[in-house]
């Protein structure tokens, strides 16, 4: 596995974890780490062995603290639209990762924290998580998209009421808005992500990918359009083993194994 500054990478069944590790910054995003960031996404993205993806923040308080405001600090306007097309840009292909992906939430998730975690498929917070968007208390909006990720996963209101307010919410609340999708002990976290991959591996790699494709995709299209992408995506389905396999052990009544072959590394076409 190769070494990253800024970044661990294990791989262990199908399931690859990525730690952020920025310790004297509560892994907060310099425009170096998030540098990196696309360097290992573009890595994991392409590894045929991985079929689920964690992500989690290094130590016991943060995720992501957020973008480098001390770093920010600095920034001339030409520095400040660099900084976030890069990190649209990253975390666009975060987004479009072709393998599930679970980000485990472990502490402060402020500001980019939130943003990078949005931009993973599932999110599974620690009872310590802390969400929140204070860059307008910073002089500032979200620039790594949170004025659009949030609204389309919490709705206008509640998006606006936390980026106007800046207010930061503990993980309970956070699931009670539809921002996680699980909350559970801080000790167990890593377990709790872990046994939810496993569950994803023993789906089709293949289908996982394709129903990952249809969302990503059918969200962005009318319904009339999305539902014939959805068509579309389902015939891919048999050109496939795993269909075969899956539907073979249903009938022998017996347990499909999936070898994960021929995954699709881009997004079926129209
Ligand atoms: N940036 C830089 N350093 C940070 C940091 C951050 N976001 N968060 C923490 N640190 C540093 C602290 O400065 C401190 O360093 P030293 O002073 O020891 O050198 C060290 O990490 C430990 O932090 P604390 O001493 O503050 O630890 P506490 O436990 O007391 O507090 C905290 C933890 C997370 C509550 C606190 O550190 C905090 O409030 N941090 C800032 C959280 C925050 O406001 N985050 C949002 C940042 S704004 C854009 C793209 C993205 C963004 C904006 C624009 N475009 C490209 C245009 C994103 C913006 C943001 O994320």
């Amino acid at each position: 596995m190769k070494n990253y500054e800024y970044f661990r990478v294990e791989l262990e069944e199908h399931i690859a974890v990525i730690t952020i590790s920025r310790p004297k910054a509560l892994n907060a995003l310099s425009t170096a780490v998030v540098t990196e960031l696309e360097t290992v996404i573009s890595d994991v993205s392409e590894m045929e062995d991985v079929w689920v993806v964690i992500f989690t923040g290094d130590g016991d308080k943060a995720f992501v603290a957020g973008g480098d405001i001390k770093e920010m600090y600095e920034m001339d306007p030409a520095a400040g639209i660099a900084y976030s097309k890069l990190g649209n840009r990253v975390l666009s292909k975060i987004e479009n990762m072709p393998q599930p992906t679970i980000a485990a939430v472990n502490g402060y998730a402020l500001g980019g924290g939130t943003e990078i975690a949005m931009a993973f498929d599932i999110r599974i917070a620690s009872s310590r998580a802390i969400f929140g968007q204070p860059e307008t208390g910073l002089g500032i909006i979200p620039g790594f998209a949170g004025t659009q990720r949030l609204p389309r996963l919490i709705g206008k209101g509640m998006a606006k009421l936390l980026i106007y307010s800046s207010a930061r919410i503990n993980a309970e609340e956070a699931y009670r808005i539809g921002l996680v999708q699980k909350v559970v002990p801080h000790s167990s976290l890593m377990d709790e992500a872990k046994a939810l991959a496993a569950q994803i591996v023993s789906c089709s790699p293949h289908a996982v990918r394709l129903a990952k494709t249809a969302i990503n995709q059918g969200l962005e299209m009318d319904f009339q359009s999305a539902t014939m992408y959805e068509a579309h995506v389902f015939g891919h389905c048999f050109t496939n083993e795993d269909q075969v396999e899956g539907m073979r052990a249903f009938v022998e009544k017996g347990k499909a194994v999936f070898n994960g072959k021929a995954l699709p590394k881009s997004i079926p076409q129209n």
